[in-house]
């Protein structure tokens, strides 16, 4: 057994999202560690401290998107809307931080700006924004898969007058209310800006790339009672989202759409688009419509029709009708197509009438038509999953960098830890699951609790071999393919980032599975993160 050294701390956290403030909460008061949390941003909570746009807001309903571990606090939250929205949760996440009294341990304004394991002392040293190091025997990064901004380079962007945001990045003091805002970007996020600044905007303008599959979200107040039939079966709830696959609180059906007539598929996409929600509408309908073409394409025909139907304007229906599969995050809002319908919102399709600059006073688009704007919006995403890893220098053993050892792809083995960095392990890393993510994070968070533990007990550091994290790609890029997901371009495969190499970044087998895998590897003593040498020590 080596030497214990003393360090700083005995774990640090990186991240006050979901998943650094459980696991903070997890290491200090469930295994008594001396933790140090490093949070970037001014404030906890971070995606939704964040992500302040207009019409933020979770498209997991609400009962599913908060944490599942605190029963007690199950019975004392309350909403009052199907989704909750940004405010919401971080309300939510502040008061969790107060219940358990985090705050005093997470250093606020603190960028991690690197991490170096010292093989020597087996310990990690991390280098912050502040000037300060210091040393851990354990880092969790839980540094957001959707937290690392993507900016596009458009010419004369540092020439524009107005305000110029990124919806990611949204100021306390912008306000659209009246204004001739523009948006460019028609994602998860895009779509829920646009449905809102229709409602404040003088005049919206929205720069679309892609055609859209955006499905009703059902938003609305929740019925009398119904948060108290919800808060009194939350046992079996919590139940059914783990043993599911997308972890959205709905059973996912177990009818293939090929296997059923054309009415009934009409009679089940129907139900579907008046019950409202994008992971409902894909999974919750018919088991096949995320792998097999012809159940895509009835799917993406419902849909299509659909548009033809809201959307007046024929030639703006037609800008707004998507062509390709019907695979990528699934949308939902509510009443997207039907904002086209108002005076003041103008599509322009800049795959047929490209972006040229971005001027003094707005857009300049290939037609030579300027759209004057005194806001311009990117709602442009994210560099997914790893974009956060390649900003901070993390270098484990042989001062092997992140960004080095994923110069193919980024890897992991069950999204967790990675080959070569010892005692570093992730919340949502590479290759993770592709689920509602909190009920993922609570997975892997009580799993890497347990990690931490065993290493504690035995006073050896934990890692994985290369071979064990090969497997683990190896089977995600067999599942992914199994799928018609790689048949669009998305942030899914990295595909959103110009020069980043498509690569499989999640695990897509669901919930159930993966934590079918992690109770295998518990019960095999961890053994895959032995790295061959710890299992004498054992
Ligand atoms: P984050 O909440 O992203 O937190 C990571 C934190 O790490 C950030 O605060 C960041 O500042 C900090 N950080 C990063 N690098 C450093 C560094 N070097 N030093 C210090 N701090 C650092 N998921 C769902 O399941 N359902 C939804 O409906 C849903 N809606 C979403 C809507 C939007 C607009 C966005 C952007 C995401 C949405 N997501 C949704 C995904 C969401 O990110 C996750 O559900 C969850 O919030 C992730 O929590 P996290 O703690 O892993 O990461
Ligand atoms: P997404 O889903 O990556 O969407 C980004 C949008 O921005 C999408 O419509 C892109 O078009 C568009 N985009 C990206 N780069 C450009 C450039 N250079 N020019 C024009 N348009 C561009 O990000 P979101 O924030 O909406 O959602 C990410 C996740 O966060 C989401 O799933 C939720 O979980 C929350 P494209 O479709 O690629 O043609």
């Amino acid at each position: 057994m080596s030497t214990t050294h003393p360090t700083d701390y005995d774990a640090v956290v990186v991240g006050a999202g979901f998943g650094g403030i459980y696991q903070l909460h997890k290491l200090r008061d469930e295994l008594g560690l001396r933790v140090r949390g490093f949070e970037k941003g001014s404030g906890i909570g971070g995606t939704w401290f964040w992500n302040r746009y207009p019409g933020a807001m979770s498209d997991t309903e609400s009962p599913y998107y908060r944490y599942s571990f605190d029963d007690e606090f199950l019975q004392e939250w309350e909403w009052s809307r199907k989704y909750i929205d940004q405010p919401d949760i971080l309300r939510y996440l502040e008061a969790v931080v107060d219940r358990y009294d985090l705050r005093k341990d997470f250093q606020l304004n603190t960028e991690v700006n690197s991490l170096a394991f010292d093989e020597a002392t087996e310990t990690w040293t991390v280098s912050l924004s502040t000037g300060e190091s210091v040393t851990a025997r354990y880092v969790v990064t839980a540094l957001g898969l959707l937290a690392a901004t993507n900016m596009p380079d458009i010419p004369g962007i540092d020439t524009f007058e107005g305000r110029l945001v990124h919806t990611a990045e949204w100021p306390d003091d912008l306000s659209i209310e009246g204004k001739r805002v523009g948006v460019i970007g028609t994602g998860s996020t895009g779509t829920q800006f646009i449905v809102a600044a229709a409602k404040q905007a003088s005049h919206l303008t929205v720069f679309q790339r892609s055609a859209q599959y955006s499905v009703p979200s059902g938003n609305g107040p929740v019925e009398p009672g119904e948060v108290d039939e919800v808060k009194s079966r939350f046992p079996e709830i919590w139940e059914q989202v783990r043993n599911s696959g997308v972890a959205f609180g709905f059973q996912e059906s177990t009818v293939a759409a090929t296997e059923v007539d054309e009415a009934e598929r009409e009679r089940v996409f129907q139900a579907a688009w008046d019950r409202g929600n994008g992971f409902y509408f894909m999974f919750g309908t018919f088991n096949d419509i995320a792998v097999s073409a012809e159940a895509n394409e009835a799917a993406a025909a419902f849909i299509r029709r659909k548009i033809g139907e809201i959307v007046k304007d024929p030639e703006t229906a037609r800008l707004l009708t998507p062509t390709l599969p019907y695979a990528k995050r699934p949308l939902c809002n509510h009443n997207y197509y039907h904002v086209y319908n108002q005076d003041n919102v103008e599509l322009v399709s800049i795959k047929e009438n490209p972006i040229v600059e971005i001027t003094p006073n707005g857009v300049l688009t290939a037609d030579g038509v300027e759209h004057e704007l005194d806001v311009l919006v990117f709602a442009t995403g994210f560099d997914a999953v790893d974009g956060n890893y390649r900003r901070i220098d993390i270098r484990g053993r042989g001062g092997v960098s992140v960004d080095e050892h994923w110069k193919e792809a980024p890897t992991s083995y069950l999204g967790l830890a990675t080959a070569g960095f010892p005692n570093m392990f992730m919340v949502l890393g590479p290759n993770g699951p592709f689920t509602n993510l909190v009920p993922s994070i609570e997975a892997q968070v009580e799993f890497i609790t347990k990690l931490i533990t065993k290493a504690e007990q035995t006073g050896r550091v934990l890692e994985v071999t290369q071979e064990t994290e090969d497997a683990w790609t190896e089977t995600c890029k067999t599942i992914a393919d199994f799928t018609l997901f790689p048949k669009t371009d998305s942030w899914i495969f990295g595909a959103n980032i110009p020069g980043k190499k498509h690569s499989v970044l999640f695990y897509l087998g669901g919930l159930a599975a993966y934590r079918g895998v992690l109770a295998e590897v518990e019960a095999n003593g961890f053994d895959a993160f032995n790295a061959g040498e710890f299992v004498e020590a054992a």
